[in-house]
């Protein structure tokens, strides 16, 4: 079988304390390779919180201030400004938090961080729920799922509400630079993750990293049912570089029905759900291709402002 070009190093242990097939862990592992060693991590309440494992034996291999749910993105500005004060440039400064801690409670200390241009990378592990204290639904939840503050069933009361869009909160910031990314696609995250370190400023990255118990899926599908996503549409893949949006087609496009029905957290849904949800992807997919149309039409040359 023929080998991923991606960086050799490893800088996560084996002996976490992730369930078997979890996305998240692979998207630590991957972004570890990517940014290397010189690298500081702020994890607040999360899985990645409890992952790591219990001291004197942590599974990552570079430093890590565990901190509080809401405070991500303002520990990492934290740590940048300490190392600027010692005239060290060399390390990438990593908020690393899940989608409640992100676009939910912690959104508050992340616009702080890129309205003021600190100098860090924010990586939304996205497993689309509050996932470590049992799959409550949260802002990045996608319409149409389970979890147990949407219980479904019967009742029709799954989650209404279509899922909240980190990127374009990003883009409204005026980023210098935004992606998605999934862990399906593993160089395709690294480019994305050794492209943020290049760029001075706030970074955004948005990884799909699919959770077999938040998602009622197989283990062993973690990677098949990120490519649907991606191929499906459901999860667009894209990046915003100072305004200026590209998206990754994909070759053939999958129907929504061959992502959700992998996941018995869409299995309630009926037909006429299903083809709601296509419509949405639909006009979402379509809207974005238009961005990315105007944006490389009129390519601003550099839309950070002074
Ligand atoms: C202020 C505050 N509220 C609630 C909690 C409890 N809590 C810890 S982890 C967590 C869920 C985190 O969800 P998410 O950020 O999506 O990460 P995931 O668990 O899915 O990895 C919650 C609600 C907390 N630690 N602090
Ligand atoms: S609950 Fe989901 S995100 Fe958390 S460790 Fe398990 S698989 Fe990973």
């Amino acid at each position: 079988m023929a080998k991923l070009p991606l960086p050799a190093e490893e800088n996560l242990s084996p002996g976490h304390m992730g369930c078997p097939g979890c996305g998240a862990c692979i998207a630590m592992r991957l972004a570890l390779k990517a940014l290397g060693k010189r690298t500081i991590l702020a994890i607040p309440a999360c899985c990645w919180a409890v992952m790591p494992g219990v001291y004197p034996y942590n599974s990552i291999d570079v430093p890590v201030l565990f901190t509080a749910f809401e405070t991500a993105a303002a520990s990492a500005s934290g740590i940048r400004a300490a190392l600027d004060v010692r005239g060290i440039k060399d390390v990438n400064v990593v908020a690393w938090a899940g989608d409640g801690g992100t676009l939910d409670i912690g959104i508050q200390a992340l616009s702080g961080a890129v309205e003021r241009r600190d100098d860090i990378i924010y990586v939304c592990y996205d497993n689309e729920a509050y996932m470590n204290t049992g799959i409550q639904r949260s802002s990045s939840t996608p319409i149409g799922a389970w979890t147990t503050t949407t219980p479904g069933g019967s009742t029709g009361n799954w989650k209404r509400e279509p899922k909240k869009s980190g990127v374009e909160i990003m883009v409204a910031h005026r980023i210098p630079y935004a992606a998605t990314a999934c862990v399906s696609y593993p160089e395709d995250f690294v480019r994305k993750l050794q492209k943020a370190a290049s760029i001075r400023g706030p970074k955004y990255i948005q990884v799909l990293c699919p959770c077999p118990p938040g998602w009622k899926s197989d283990p062993e599908k973690t990677i098949t049912i990120g490519r649907l996503a991606v191929e499906s549409c459901m999860w667009p893949m894209y990046e915003v570089e100072n305004g200026v949006y590209t998206v990754r087609k994909p070759a053939k496009r999958k129907p929504v029905s061959e992502y959700l029905m992998m996941q018995g957290r869409f299995r309630h849904l009926k037909e006429e759900d299903i083809e709601m949800i296509q419509k949405l992807v639909d006009e979402e997919w379509e809207l974005l291709l238009k961005k990315e149309e105007m944006s490389q039409r009129e390519k601003p040359a550099d839309s950070r402002g002074p």
